[in-house]
């Protein structure tokens, strides 16, 4: 029997989400960050085997804000929770579940649809504080399977979590391609690891103020490489003169890193040209906001 649909992964920021996506997946395909609200917008990654597919969706982190960009992003996360099959809750050890995630858990319910509740970074809590987050996510939802584990520390984490969501998927299609790993577009994914870059390399406030956009993609075919130009856009002239960094030593390793991760990515040779870029107050604008975390490339 073949079995196919489509996973939510969501949770409150930082809780491992989109390293969840990358260990599926086999592929860093979304941003991973220490700092919380790195991703931005809900992106799919496809799983294939012999006799299955399964489609992920990974959401931004649940949380509650005025800001205008996050009112976009929190958007994206109840598009993922439009059509889904299972829903995989993330929760850390930071998380007894609150009143914003009691409002998630309180959707899904009504859905009547599968869901998977993974208790995440075991790797720091005690069995005390395990039990407490778990018994605080059991009052507000009544999980098909609970999933202990650190996604970082466990060799066999996808293993276990693969098979609990087989478990719980029925028969169905192959929607895509089996060597489709996602649907965001090569661009989409080079922008995102630039920016990954940006939010590991500095400090606390910058990188809620920067986007990064690809703005030109070649192949050099006498060179056997790539020529990729791409626009880091922040929204003040002090953000600009942090990301170049004192004698453009801070732009030359967010490129750097960047640049061996791209050619990990798509197995070429790189060139990778960065720019930054000043659009006063893109954060609060809604045209802005979508045009650069979620480009039409
Ligand atoms: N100690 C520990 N850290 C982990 C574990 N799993 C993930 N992390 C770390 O947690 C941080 C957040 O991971 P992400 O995958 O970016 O979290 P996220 O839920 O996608 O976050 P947002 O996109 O901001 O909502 C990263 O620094 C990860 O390396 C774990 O099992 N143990
Ligand atoms: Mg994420």
């Amino acid at each position: 029997m073949f079995k196919s649909g489509f996973a939510a992964i969501i949770g409150k920021p930082n809780v491992g989400k989109s390293t969840l996506l990358n260990l599926l997946i086999g592929e860093k395909i979304a941003i991973v960050s220490h700092k919380p609200q790195a991703t931005r917008k809900s992106v799919r990654g496809i799983l294939s085997g012999e006799d299955y597919q399964i489609i992920f969706m990974d959401t931004p982190g649940i949380h509650k804000s005025s800001k205008k960009l996050n009112e976009v992003i929190i958007r994206y996360i109840n598009e993922a929770l439009d059509d889904f099959d299972v829903a995989i809750v993330i929760t850390d050890n930071k998380g007894e579940s609150d009143e914003i995630i009691e409002e998630y858990l309180n959707k899904i319910k009504q859905k009547n649809k599968k869901s998977i509740l993974i208790i995440n970074k075991i790797d720091l809590m005690d069995r005390n504080r395990i039990e407490k987050i778990k018994n605080k996510f059991k009052e507000f939802a009544d999980f098909d399977k609970i999933i202990e584990i650190s996604l970082t520390g466990d060799a066999n984490a996808k293993e276990k979590i693969l098979n609990a969501i087989l478990d719980l998927l029925e028969e169905g299609p192959a929607y895509y391609d089996k060597d489709i790993i996602s649907t965001e577009t090569e661009r989409f994914i080079i922008s995102e690891i630039i920016r990954e870059k940006i939010m590991n390399l500095t400090a606390q406030e910058l990188p809620y103020h920067a986007a990064v956009v690809v703005d030109q993609m070649k192949y050099r075919d006498e060179k056997d490489m790539y020529y990729i130009k791409a626009n880091i856009i922040v929204e003040r002239k002090t953000h600009k003169m942090i990301i170049i960094g004192k004698n453009g030593s801070l732009i030359k390793e967010i490129g750097k890193q960047a640049r061996m991760d791209i050619e990990h990515f798509i197995d070429k040779k790189v060139f990778l040209e960065l720019w930054v870029k000043i659009r006063e107050n893109w954060t609060k604008k809604e045209g802005a906001i979508k045009e650069l975390i979620n480009p039409r490339y």
